[in-house]
């Protein structure tokens, strides 16, 4: 981008947008980022300014955008596969209809966007393995539904408006600031919170369920990174595969033993989320990503999990 971004990030209180405020706060000052959610924030966010916002009022998003003179948007509002499936009416008016609005006001007033879609994108007939990045896309849930509707809703703003949309396929996001939002793969969250409280988790996945992960250090990069690339060099828009590991519930247990060597896991597979996290792929080739705007994990498997014990070893 050659003009000094004026960000809005929607869902900004969520577990990707509670950290990713703290990044573009960093990069751009606090007078070039507002933050919005539909929820109002417990504490003061560190000065940085928030307005109440529900993507789905198209005009107060509108009045948003151009009362503050945005011109470049995070929109991360949107509700997770588990919390999805659990109401797919309002999983559908969330994610596409914010989706919607969000698009409106950014063709309106020449804004870029960042949507994140997902893994979710993807369905059971996707090839699993090496997931490649133009492929099958045939998801089997209200989620993953919206995903591929919002990739393809936002090429189309692209192609036929010129709107500057751009948007990654995150994989699962590990975290230790905000809890996930009612996903499939929060269990790789959780297992690390229960590690250091109790010694013991039970995970509703089971043993051998592989699906890709990223740190969410580098979630952030990925999004910062990809909206300063340079349009030139982008042949895919929405969405480009990224993820940093792939790991069954298996092989997280053993990375958090390696710590703590007395940790130990049971399983009480939840058959919904069990049957989305199958319908995913195992691990997605995301050689686009690398190849059009330099995409580069910096954290696996072992940095991961020595950082999240740390971090909440040190807070509980
Ligand atoms: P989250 O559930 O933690 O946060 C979403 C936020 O959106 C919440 O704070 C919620 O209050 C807000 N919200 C809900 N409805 C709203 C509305 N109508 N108007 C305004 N705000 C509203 O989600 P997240 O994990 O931060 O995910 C952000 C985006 O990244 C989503 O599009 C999600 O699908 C995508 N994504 C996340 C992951 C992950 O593992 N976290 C993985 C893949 C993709
Ligand atoms: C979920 O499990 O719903 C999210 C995702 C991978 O999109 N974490």
């Amino acid at each position: 981008m050659n003009r000094t971004p004026n960000i809005l990030v929607t869902g900004a209180l969520g577990q990707i947008g509670s950290e990713l405020i703290r990044e573009l706060v960093k990069k751009y000052g606090k007078n070039n980022v507002l933050a919005s959610d539909i929820k109002k924030p417990f504490s003061q966010m560190n000065g940085v300014d928030f307005v109440q916002l529900d993507c789905l009022d198209s005009q107060a998003v509108q009045k948003t955008v151009d009362s503050h003179q945005i011109n470049q948007i995070y929109h991360l509002a949107a509700l997770l596969s588990a919390v999805a499936e659990a109401n797919p009416q309002k999983a559908w008016k969330v994610n596409m209809d914010g989706l919607f609005n969000i698009l409106e006001s950014a063709r309106e007033f020449n804004c870029s966007v960042f949507t994140p879609s997902s893994i979710g994108a993807f369905g059971p007939s996707t090839p699993p393995d090496q997931t490649p990045q133009d492929t099958i896309q045939r998801p089997t849930s209200i989620y993953g539904v919206t995903k591929v509707a919002g990739e393809l809703l936002c090429d189309y703003y692209h192609k036929r408006f010129g709107t500057d949309t751009r948007g990654v396929r995150y994989p699962g996001i590990i975290s230790n600031l905000t809890p996930p939002g009612g996903g499939t793969t929060d269990y790789a969250v959780d297992i690390y919170y229960e590690a250091v409280k109790k010694g013991h988790y039970t995970c509703f996945l089971k043993p051998d369920t592989n699906l890709d992960m990223m740190y969410m250090p580098d979630a952030i990069s990925a999004a910062i990174n990809l909206m300063e690339a340079d349009p030139d060099k982008l042949f895919h828009r929405n969405a480009f595969n990224v993820t940093a590991m792939s790991f069954t519930p298996e092989e997280i247990k053993k990375s958090i033993q390696k710590y703590m060597p007395e940790f130990s896991m049971d399983y009480e597979v939840d058959p919904v989320r069990q049957a989305i996290a199958d319908s995913w792929p195992n691990s997605m080739n995301d050689s686009a990503a690398k190849e059009e705007w330099g995409w580069n994990p910096g954290y696996n498997l072992d940095t991961m999990t020595r950082d999240m014990l740390t971090t909440l070893k040190k807070r509980l």
